[in-house]
């Protein structure tokens, strides 16, 4: 059945933390995923530290995997390009320190970069050079995900975060593009609420180029505490498609900090005045969990 997780970015405001207490802290909410941006560590490829971080999650037996959006410098779909040589270098590394994890999926906005500022007026044309530009990118990349056997999911964001892959169609033409068989996608309920006219029907004609779900809340809150998403429904859709993958929670609920600039996380979605706030975030993410159990059933 599903593998289910959460991205580390739901406790911690900073992207440079200490990952192994999460891989613990996963472990104990039951929890076989966390998605991480990688530390400085593993883009240096110290397989000493590396070796320390691996041995913890297989202790614990959860799977850390990569998940990314390139910095403006990395810009895969840049007009300059140096900058989309640079993200290509990153990707390579990125892949290589996933190998060594035992890593088997990256994701994320690995064809530009992210959060995007707008290139100014995007006209059909330009969009379709940037495309392109992202496109010849990842082709680049693409070989060495499939060497070592790594699914390289592209995840579709909405149209304030990202400027080229909004929508299920035109991340599907994309993916078809790269013609790979580790090419795929990654959709979030967060991004396709607001994309998609019916996000059921969006999972269903992903079908088999669906390699990764993102869940949370129309609000950016734990999967559970909205009423917008239909929840019944798409796990309908992913039943129908057979879908066996992971599903990560990705709720971003605290201000603050580089996390908090970047996911535009401006107030606390969480109750900071009374008790515990790590406590907290703890049970209302083993209440997500639950709830999500709970909806794979119906
Ligand atoms: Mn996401």
């Amino acid at each position: 059945m599903y593998k289910y997780g959460v991205h580390y970015g739901y406790w911690s405001q900073q992207w440079d933390t200490d990952i192994i207490s999460l891989v613990k802290r996963a472990s104990r909410l039951g929890l076989s995923v966390l998605e991480i941006n990688p530390p400085n560590y593993m883009m240096d490829l110290d397989k000493n530290k590396m070796k320390e971080l691996k041995d913890v999650a297989e202790a614990h037996q959860v799977e850390v995997n990569i998940c990314i959006g390139f910095p403006k410098e990395m810009d895969m779909s840049s007009e300059d390009e140096s900058v989309r040589n640079a993200g290509i270098e990153y990707t390579k590394r990125m892949l290589e320190a996933a190998h060594f994890m035992g890593g088997t999926i990256i994701s994320g906005i690995l064809y530009s970069y992210w959060p995007a500022t707008y290139p100014g007026l995007l006209d059909r044309e330009t969009k379709a050079d940037y495309l392109e530009r992202g496109l010849e990118s990842v082709r680049k990349v693409i070989p060495v995900a499939e060497d070592y056997n790594i699914i390289y999911a592209i995840e579709l964001v909405n149209r304030f975060e990202q400027y080229l892959l909004n929508g299920v169609d035109e991340g599907l033409e994309f993916v078809k593009k790269v013609e790979s068989a580790n090419c795929k996608l990654l959709l979030d309920t967060f991004h396709l609420n607001i994309e998609e006219d019916d996000m059921a029907e969006a999972i269903r004609k992903a079908g088999s180029y669906l390699a990764h779900i993102h869940a949370c809340e129309n609000n950016r809150k734990v999967p559970g505490q909205g009423n917008h998403i239909r929840w019944p429904e798409v796990f309908a859709a992913l039943k129908d498609i057979n879908y066996q993958g992971r599903i990560v929670m990705e709720p971003f609920v605290k201000m603050g900090g580089p996390v908090g600039r970047d996911l535009r996380i401006w107030r606390d979605a969480i109750d900071t005045s009374a008790g515990n706030v790590q406590e907290r975030l703890d049970q209302d993410l083993a209440e997500g969990l639950r709830f999500l159990k709970q909806m794979a059933q119906c």
